[in-house]
């Protein structure tokens, strides 16, 4: 049985709710792209099961404007769609408007002063995270984590279990002595194909997703003065997630 060493945190829903700032950027971008397009949150909800803004966006013209022409190669075309709307979100971001979830950090900042590793699996351009982890986190957060994986980093993307079998290839750990915080059904997905724990925080898009696997479902990760509400899995006594819960959880998961 492995120790816990090692703490895996996903980004869009995890650490912040983000969702509803990439579909604000997507708007803007195709509105800006002189395009009428519009994603509602109800479509948005939908085009969420395909990780990746990049094939997002081939899906929704795949699955809805088939017999949309690109004025250039579709993929060229797509890419920079994307690279307008990730300006867009970092903009946004640097702006100072996307606030951190209940717990994040706190726990972040506990979980360093125990000595526990901190790494990054996230589906999302690395830029964004970037951005969200110097302006809502610290200015000097990115090196609170040992690695951040982000992206096209990996071949495919979540639900595949990829870019937690790099991170941890780059960490030099074995899925034993991790644990993973994630959001979504395709989050949950990656990282128990990857043989990970994993604690679930649900966030405005995901909240009905099928958990099944997950070692606790929480609707956040909770604070003193604000308690968490346990969705699914045993949190014991705790009323916020800490260290010691998560080596808990942990040591009653392996
Ligand atoms: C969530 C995603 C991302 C974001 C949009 O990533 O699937 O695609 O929705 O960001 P995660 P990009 O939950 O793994 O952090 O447009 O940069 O992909
Ligand atoms: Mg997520």
């Amino acid at each position: 049985m492995g120790r816990l060493t090692t703490l895996l945190f996903d980004v869009d829903g995890t650490l912040a709710e983000t969702e509803e700032i990439h579909r604000e950027s997507f708007n803007r971008t195709f509105a800006q792209a002189g395009l009428d397009w519009v994603w509602s949150k109800q479509l948005y909800a939908e085009l969420l099961k395909v990780t990746g803004g990049k094939e997002r966006i081939r899906y929704f013209l795949d699955t809805y404007l088939p017999d949309f022409e690109a004025p250039m190669n579709i993929d060229a075309y797509i890419a920079g769609l994307h690279a307008a709307k990730t300006g867009i979100f970092t903009r946004t971001v640097a702006a100072g408007e996307v606030p951190l979830r209940p717990g994040v950090k706190r726990l972040l900042e506990e979980t360093r002063r125990a000595g526990l590793r901190l790494a990054i699996t996230t589906t999302t351009t690395p830029a964004n995270v970037t951005a969200l982890l110097h302006h809502s986190l610290s200015p000097d957060a990115e090196s609170w984590f040992e690695v951040i994986g982000a992206g096209s980093v990996v071949p495919a993307k979540k639900p595949a279990p990829d870019i937690y079998h790099y991170v941890m290839q780059q960490m030099g750990v074995s899925p034993a002595e991790c644990l993973a915080f994630e959001d979504s059904a395709n989050g949950l997905r990656s990282a128990r194909d990857a043989g990970v724990i994993t604690l679930v925080t649900v966030s405005e898009y995901t909240r009905h997703d099928d958990f099944e696997g997950a070692a606790l479902v929480l609707d956040h990760l909770g604070e003193p003065d604000s308690p968490f509400t346990v969705v699914s899995g045993d949190a014991g006594d705790s009323r916020y997630v800490t260290v010691d819960l998560l080596r808990e959880l942990h040591s009653k998961c392996r």
